[in-house]
């Protein structure tokens, strides 16, 4: 009992040095992109998001038009180019009292729901939608309530739908759930706790089916078929890595380590230059890494009393900056952006020759010419 409060105290310490130390670093940097590769430094464009914050995935309709975003209370909004302004363009859940607002949204967000990853079907314009607590939705060109589609999958609930993608030949859906254990608002306990509960899915248009490709995941996130449909890939944020599920080819249905990533991975996009945009929410670093090889001292770290998701923000707040890479369809690196201001990047969209950034956190979506 002694040596577990002791044990308690020492990381508790740990941690709020952590948060002491970091404090100063980045404060004063620039809201820059940098774009190591060629030495520049530009300028994100900033398009400002009133009354929510955190435009995690971004989508373009069949005509172009968008991006769409979901935003932490619940909403899907389009921007609206000519109008310069966003309109809210759908919701997940039918229960919207108190949804909007200034609030913490993270209270209230198992009820308003979370639209995380978002794709439209290229045939029907319907938007399909991951939403952390509601699982996977679709919503028609004109928007509005969306209907669920699977909530479940071998009787165990979708607790933290993530990432998406669709065939666009059949509709059919490749999905993740994070974790079968906790919920977005957990999700720093999924990465300390070394939690392997997430499952990789794929729901089947014509059957209605969904099956699970995979499971015993950590933290599955982002996912993304290759151009021919080969292959697809996925981010294991605890991990740090991508891998490589293969769908056709003699390799069919192995699995196979793409990249191993100096951040955590979030959302994952094909180029249209070729390749995957691998957005990650912090660099992992090395008091992360070493407390994440000890899953102990991660189930200890979730059993403390505070409150570890907001003392982890609080600590990425000021530590380490948003990073996102263009991986070849072989996992090399062709391009790097990192965001020195410290704004966690979700995702990357590329759309001619622009490139938009989600993040969890932003009140805004940047967007950088290329
Ligand atoms: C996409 O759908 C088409 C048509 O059913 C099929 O031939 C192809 O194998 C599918 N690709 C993937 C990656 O599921
Ligand atoms: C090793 C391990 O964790 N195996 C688990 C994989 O997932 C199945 C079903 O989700 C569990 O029953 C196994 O225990």
């Amino acid at each position: 009992m002694t040596s577990k409060l002791f044990f308690t105290l020492a990381v508790t310490v740990l941690l709020y040095a952590l948060i002491a130390v970091n404090h100063i670093t980045l404060f004063f940097e620039k809201s820059v992109i940098q774009k190591p590769s060629s030495g520049k430094h530009r300028q994100l464009e900033v398009v400002p998001i009133m009354g929510a914050v955190g435009p995690e995935s971004m989508a373009f309709d069949l005509l172009g038009e968008g991006p769409y975003a979901g935003v932490s209370d619940g909403r899907i909004i389009r921007w609206q180019e000519n109008e310069q302004r966003w309109i809210s363009f759908a919701i997940t859940s039918l229960l919207r009292k108190g949804c909007e607002g200034q609030h913490d949204h993270q209270l209230t967000e198992h009820i308003c729901g979370r639209p995380l990853g978002i794709c439209f079907n290229e045939v029907t314009n319907e938007l399909y939608i991951a939403d952390a607590y509601m699982g996977l939705l679709k919503v028609g060109p004109e928007g509005g309530l969306a209907t669920s589609i699977v909530t479940h999958a071998r009787g165990t609930p979708l607790l933290f739908t993530n990432g998406l993608d669709i065939n666009q030949s059949d509709g059919s859906i490749y999905f993740t759930d994070s974790s079968s254990l906790y919920q977005r608002r957990n999700y720093i306990s999924i990465i300390l706790t070394g939690d392997k509960t997430g499952r990789l899915m794929k729901y089947e248009q014509e059957s209605k089916q969904v099956r699970v490709i995979l499971n015993n995941l950590s933290f599955p996130n982002g996912v993304a078929l290759s151009n021919d449909g080969s292959f697809l890939v996925f981010a294991e944020t605890t991990k740090c890595r991508i891998l490589r599920y293969w769908l056709k080819t003699s390799k069919a249905e192995t699995l196979e380590t793409f990249a191993q990533l100096p951040g955590f991975p979030d959302n994952i996009k094909r180029s249209p230059r070729g390749g995957f945009w691998v957005a990650m929410h912090s660099r992992r670093d090395k008091i992360l890494a070493w407390i994440l090889s000890f899953p102990r001292l991660g189930n200890a770290l979730v059993r403390l009393p505070i409150d570890v998701t907001k003392a982890y923000l609080v600590l990425s707040k000021y530590r380490g900056s948003g990073l996102a890479m263009r991986l070849s369809e072989d996992g090399e690196i062709l391009e790097t952006i990192e965001d020195k201001n410290g704004n966690k990047i979700s995702e990357v969209h590329e759309k001619d020759g622009n490139l938009w950034i989600g993040s969890i956190g932003m009140p805004f979506v940047g967007m950088y010419r290329i």
